[in-house]
């Protein structure tokens, strides 16, 4: 926790609507009067973009280890909490993060199936006592999800898995989020605008 800004993270499979969250909580804070920094991971500052277009790349001619990335994803989530998180929320300012540590237990954890004990090891290295205030987990059936992603164009390396993949995600965000009381589920499936209700609804229970 920290004790300036508060730090907000949007999460959830491919098409859940991230993007569509972050302008609705955007909106929510900045007419509390709060100052709002957005991020996005990987990615957020230059060498972490230039990260992102790696990890994301789907025509490398190689085999992409679990284990390399996942280092990715962790090499960009610290160039990101040094260089933006950590001094944003130092200056008083809030940060809406689209993506955090979250999606590298589901995607890399559950989807990859890595072991708990490296994503620990990680967690504990890179995050520090920097953690989310409060996490809002957009959740959606993979297949709904994928297409909503599929209609925009070109899928990317990771977009490009298998179903079950993406299974397997999304039962390690719900595994974790029945544990985890600043997680709150947001059912995704549904119209957008019961989505962006149960987004106002649930920031408003956290008192934010
Ligand atoms: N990754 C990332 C890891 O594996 N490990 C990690 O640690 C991290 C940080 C990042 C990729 O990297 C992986 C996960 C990802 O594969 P990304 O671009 O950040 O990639 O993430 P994506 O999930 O690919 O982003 P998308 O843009 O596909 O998803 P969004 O932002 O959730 O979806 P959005 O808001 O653009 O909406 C998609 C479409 O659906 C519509 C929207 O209008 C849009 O057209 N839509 C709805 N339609 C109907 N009803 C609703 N309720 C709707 N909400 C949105």
């Amino acid at each position: 926790m920290s004790s300036n800004g508060k730090f907000i993270v949007i999460e959830g499979l491919e098409g859940a609507g991230k993007s569509t969250a972050i302008a609705t909580v955007k909106q929510y804070l900045e007419s509390r009067g709060h100052q709002v920094v957005c991020t996005r991971e990987p990615g957020g500052t230059p060498l972490a973009e230039q990260l992102r277009t790696l990890v994301k790349q789907a025509d490398l001619q190689e085999k992409v280890a679990p284990e390399t990335e996942l280092l990715l994803m962790y090499a960009s989530r610290v160039q990101l909490l040094t260089n933006v998180i950590r001094p944003a929320l130092a200056a008083g300012n809030w940060v809406l993060a689209d993506r955090h540590d979250l999606s590298s237990r589901a995607y890399q954890g559950g989807g990859r199936q890595l072991g708990d004990s490296l994503l620990d090891t990680l967690r504990t290295a890179v995050l520090g006592d920097t953690r989310p205030d409060l996490t809002l987990y957009l959740d959606i059936d993979p297949a709904q999800g994928l297409a909503r992603a599929a209609s925009r164009g070109e899928l990317d390396r990771i977009e490009q898995e298998q179903l079950s993949f993406f299974q397997r995600t999304r039962a390690k965000y719900l595994e974790i989020a029945a544990k985890e009381p600043n997680i709150v589920v947001i059912d995704a499936g549904q119209p957008l605008i019961q989505v962006q209700q149960a987004l106002r609804q649930a920031l408003q229970a956290a008192g934010v």
